[in-house]
């Protein structure tokens, strides 16, 4: 068996590693003993609030005693540390505690999104390897348990199937025999001695600070996503300079409303960052704005984490209910907003409507996390999307040719820093190489963003120059959804791009030229087929343009700059045709 905390993972050079260490960036604690100290100096205190229908209050004991007792079962089961486990669970308490129990036995946890379905499952799954994976039963409609069975009788490492049932439902245990019962994973010790004794087992399977915490899913730009690799070391960084950009602290109750496998709402500083710090975590399995307000006001929430589509909609909730909704955020202190770019216009409304700070983030799960601080002016806040959280970031802008261009030209964004990783995981047996796109040899990240840094050293989101699709901050590969269209059949060519939407900032949008003698597609019958390829309903293609033939660049690739305008022009046509049609 691999062992990915050192196989596959691409270190920090070793020189750089001694700075960071010396420099007291990396603590050389991993994260459990790190969190065990907040709890055990404060046991009786409330660490984590599932506001949900489970409506679960955990203190900081119960949480820790939880956690340990999980990580004894999942060695009873059978898994060792370094062993993966796919994560794929709405926002509850179970997540946290399943969470900190990889933490503390060194299972590491891959964090797969509750909207991905069996294409992108089996591709994480396989690419880890995982031996486990933990799963509702069934979540809006959708049958988990049923496909995590079909996943582990098709891969031959996937043992394991850890099913939570639904807590709303009569019935809440799994419903297929070979399915352990994740509540039951994840429930507290019998009793002291127990308890006792998996704090002793646990405390001795701490893992190294440097070996790997958590496996992260890149937003990807060529085919299928790559897998992230965090250190205990690197990540409690992530945690502890995110919590001192928003000035976090032990009063703090943060709302994780976004799926919380992502490292904005999980590390930046999220679900993990607030426990660190001493404050609590309250899990929403929804932004919905009516719930979510109503949590903020009866859970006293002081800081929350959206995208942008997420913030609009709460601006325009508290804007439509005016004093009401005032009175019901009067805690929030700080709104986060990143994951995609936040329009100027709406920027400027989230604190007269929310009455919060407005926070702008600008990160990514392979490391850097830029923002605007609490005390910035007013424009920095509504125009920027920040600067980096510590002080050893390095971020350049460069041109085509890798040289720097000066502040206030647009560039492309390469960066390196404490937690930053140098490379992708790449699983045994596969060619390096091939895991290192995006990386420079001497070891920068190129986001793939372009970037204008102003001279106070705060970044604007100008554009970028990946292949990607940033649907409300859902990031999709455009390379992926061709590849897809292609397997559905009936093209000679096939590009996706990203189409304007004044909701979500982009959609899908796919120009393809039928292969002769197939019958015309329909968008619906595209859908319909994304559905049965087993794709997350978010990278379902939402326009579909038959065209004849694709313009070409220079070089002879399909220009996606030229459809990417002619998409946007054809909406403005059909938004001023529809205009004029009612009679406006
Ligand atoms: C966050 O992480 P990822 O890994 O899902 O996506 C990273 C990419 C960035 O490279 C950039 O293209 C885009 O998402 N992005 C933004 C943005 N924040 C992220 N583009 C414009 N404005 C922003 N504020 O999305 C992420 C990770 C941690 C914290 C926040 C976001």
């Amino acid at each position: 068996m691999s062992c990915p905390s050192r196989d596959g993972v691409v270190p920090w050079p070793a020189d750089v590693a001694v700075r960071y260490r010396a420099a007291g960036y990396w603590e050389g604690r991993p994260l459990g003993d790190l969190l065990w100290e907040v709890a055990d100096a404060h046991p009786d205190e409330v660490a984590v609030v599932d506001a949900g229908p489970a409506q679960v209050r955990l203190t900081r004991r119960e949480l820790s005693q939880r956690a340990d007792a999980a990580a004894r079962r999942l060695l009873d089961l059978g898994l060792r540390p370094d062993d993966r486990l796919l994560v794929q669970l709405p926002n509850g308490w179970e997540f946290v505690v399943l969470t900190l129990a990889c933490l503390r036995s060194g299972v590491i946890p891959v964090m797969a999104l509750p909207a991905h379905r069996k294409h992108e499952l089996t591709h994480l799954a396989s690419l880890s390897q995982a031996r486990a994976i933990a799963v509702p039963s069934v979540l809006r409609g959708f049958d988990h348990e049923a496909l995590a069975h079909e996943l582990a009788d098709e891969l031959g490492d996937l043992e394991h199937v850890l099913v939570l049932g639904a807590p709303d439902q009569d019935d809440d245990a799994p419903r297929d025999a070979r399915s352990h019962d994740l509540g039951a994973l994840l429930a507290p010790p019998t009793d002291d001695d127990e308890a006792a004794t998996d704090r002793v087992v646990a405390d001795g399977l701490a893992p190294a600070a440097d070996a790997v915490a958590v496996l992260l899913i890149s937003g990807g730009t060529t085919g299928l996503p790559k897998l992230i690799v965090r250190t205990h070391d690197d990540y409690a960084l992530n945690l502890r300079a995110t919590a001192a950009a928003v000035e976090l602290g032990r009063d703090d109750v943060y709302l994780g409303t976004l799926p919380a496998s992502h490292n904005f709402p999980l590390a930046c500083p999220g679900v993990l960052g607030v426990l660190l710090v001493g404050g609590r975590a309250v899990m929403l399995p929804s932004p919905e704005p009516v719930r979510a307000f109503a949590t903020i006001e009866s859970e006293g929430v002081t800081v929350s984490a959206a995208v942008p589509a997420v913030a609009q909609r709460w601006v325009d909730h508290a804007t439509e209910l005016g004093e009401e909704a005032r009175r019901q955020l009067r805690t929030l202190r700080a709104l986060q907003v990143g994951g995609s770019r936040l329009p100027d216009e709406y920027a400027a409304r989230v604190k007269p409507a929310l009455g919060a700070t407005l926070q702008q983030v600008f990160g990514m799960a392979e490391g850097l996390i830029n923002t605007t601080r609490l005390d910035d002016p007013d424009d920095v806040v509504t125009t920027t999307q920040g600067r980096p959280v510590h002080e050893a970031d390095e971020v350049r802008v460069v041109d085509a040719w890798d040289r720097d261009v000066p502040d206030g030209t647009p560039g492309a964004l390469l960066t390196r820093g404490p937690y930053t990783p140098r490379g992708y995981y790449s699983p045994p047996g596969s060619p390096a190489e091939q895991y290192a796109t995006a990386f420079t040899d001497d070891g920068w990240y190129g986001s793939g963003d372009v970037v204008v840094r102003r001279p106070d050293g705060n970044l604007v989101v100008h554009g970028r120059d990946k292949d990607m699709i940033n649907r409300g901050g859902e990031k999709i590969s455009a390379e992926e959804v061709e590849d897809l269209v292609y397997r559905a059949g009936g093209v000679d060519l096939a590009a996706a791009v990203a189409m304007p939407d004044p909701v979500l900032g982009e959609r899908v949008c796919v120009y393809v030229v039928p292969s002769a003698g197939s019958g015309v597609m329909s968008l619906e019958q595209l859908k319909a087929a994304f559905t049965d390829l087993g794709v997350a309903a978010y990278k379902t293609p939402e326009r579909l343009e038959v065209v004849a033939e694709l313009p070409m660049s220079k070089v002879g690739k399909i220009d996606k700059k030229a459809l990417r305008a002619d998409v946007a022009t054809r909406l403005q046509h059909a938004q001023s045709a529809q205009t004029v049609g009612s009679g406006a």
